[in-house]
């Protein structure tokens, strides 16, 4: 081979490395044993929560820390935030509005991000869902006071975003996600921010919150630190940091779909201030098993989105079974305050199985706290959603969030966290 050939070879990065298809066969989930969460790595059985607090627990955190996420570098110099625009009159009367800054410092670089909070009238003390849109606060509502972004958008014609930048025509366009009329009406409370201010949702280590954390000469971060899940997980904390101080909100159930579940997942099990977690549709790396290889798996994950995980995940590309633990222990991390897994029928990539198993994989750490989840002779059923602590409802139609979504998470809130 000419030298040309072989450097151009060598250079081929490591996202073009072709992924095994991905397969939805169950006669070809490979067996797997699943890692009990009652069992210390080291072989020691797990009989109550006291036991699970100080002997389990954290050692099943550190883990997905250190090898899954990735860890946070440090600590922050600075935080601040401002109330930069309020109305007591928003959405003809039915909220009060606030657009929040949130301002984070490091080494004296900083990087500032918007909260947008609509409150019920009428309710002084409000539990309030919190999650990241994809596009920009703008895009969830046609309120046309709601600030459009200026950070970095990933384009997509079909919601008027082109040049990587959100402009007045993007206004509204994801509304249909977010069930805000509804989520009022029924006494709660919505925060949101655009996930691409606090990371932009590329593979590149230059910009968002990793940036502020380097050392001289460091351009990305080390191989246990975090990508970009684990900093968009930072961020849902520090707009607790806000939520928690504002006097007219009582709780805080953080809420994701997709990516941004597993960011929500990820929330949930690192702060124990989020009083209820919601995963919509999180799939591989969120609420989905990786031991069943069924539709997306690490491999192709790690593929893709190179930047999501910590680089020390990529060592279980396509060797899932060496994972000492599995993603149902992500979701007994968040034991015993209530979670929500959600599923979407024809949404075979993120593995509704998978997604179910998982749920009740967790369920006996919530059972040492006598709370209930999944019990062992439940089965996924369309359409027909399970309401414990620990809940799930695989809905029919594809990968999104619905009305549908909202009426199961609004009436399971209101019993369970409320
Ligand atoms: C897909 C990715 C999924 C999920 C989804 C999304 O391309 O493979 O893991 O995160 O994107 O966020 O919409």
């Amino acid at each position: 081979m000419k030298p040309f050939i072989i450097l151009f070879f060598a250079l081929i990065p490591s996202i073009f490395v072709a992924q095994p298809e991905a397969n939805y066969d169950e006669t070809k989930v490979p067996k797997f044993t699943v890692p009990d969460p009652l069992l210390t790595f080291s072989g020691e059985a797990i009989t109550d929560s006291d036991q699970w607090e100080e002997k389990r627990k954290l050692e099943i955190y550190q883990f997905f820390e250190k090898q899954i996420y990735g860890k946070v570098p440090a600590m922050l110099d600075e935080y601040s935030f401002e109330v930069i625009e309020e109305d007591n009159n928003a959405l003809g009367g039915k909220a009060q509005r606030k657009q929040i800054a949130v301002g984070l410092k490091k080494n004296n670089r900083s990087l500032n991000f918007n909260i947008l909070l609509y409150l019920p009238k009428g309710n002084e003390n409000a539990p309030v869902f919190l999650g990241y849109n994809f596009h920009g606060n703008h895009t969830v509502t046609d309120d046309p006071k709601v600030i459009v972004t200026d950070a970095w958008n990933a384009n997509d014609i079909t919601l008027n975003i082109q040049n990587n930048k959100a402009t007045e025509a993007s206004r509204g366009s994801r509304k249909n996600r977010w069930a805000i009329d509804k989520i009022l009406d029924n006494g709660f409370g919505l925060a949101t921010v655009y996930y691409g201010e606090v990371d932009p949702d590329k593979n590149d280590f230059s910009d968002g919150l990793h940036s502020l954390f380097y050392r001289e000469g460091q351009t990305r971060p080390k191989t246990n630190e975090w990508g970009s899940i684990a900093a968009w997980a930072f961020g849902l904390s520090r707009a607790m940091d806000y939520l928690e101080n504002d006097t007219n909100i009582s709780k805080v159930i953080v809420f994701g779909h997709s990516r941004l579940g597993k960011a929500a997942l990820w929330a949930g099990a690192s702060d124990p201030r989020f009083d209820g977690v919601i995963s919509n549709n999180s799939g591989c790396g969120g609420a989905a098993l990786s031991k069943r290889k069924y539709g997306e798996t690490i491999g192709h994950i790690n593929n893709s989105f190179p930047h999501w995980f910590s680089e020390s995940f990529k060592k279980y590309s396509n060797k899932e079974e060496i994972l000492p633990v599995d993603q149902h222990q992500l979701l007994a991390l968040i034991a015993p305050r209530p979670l929500y897994v959600a599923s979407a029928a024809e949404d075979e990539w993120a593995d509704p199985k998978g997604e179910f198993l998982s749920a009740q994989y967790a369920t006996p750490v919530y059972a040492l706290y006598g709370k209930k989840g999944i019990s062992k002779s439940d089965s996924p059923v369309v359409d027909r959603p399970i309401q414990e602590t620990l809940a799930y409802h695989i809905r029919s139609g594809k990968h999104d969030v619905t009305n549908y979504d909202w009426d199961q998470y609004i009436s399971w809130a209101q019993n369970f966290v409320k």
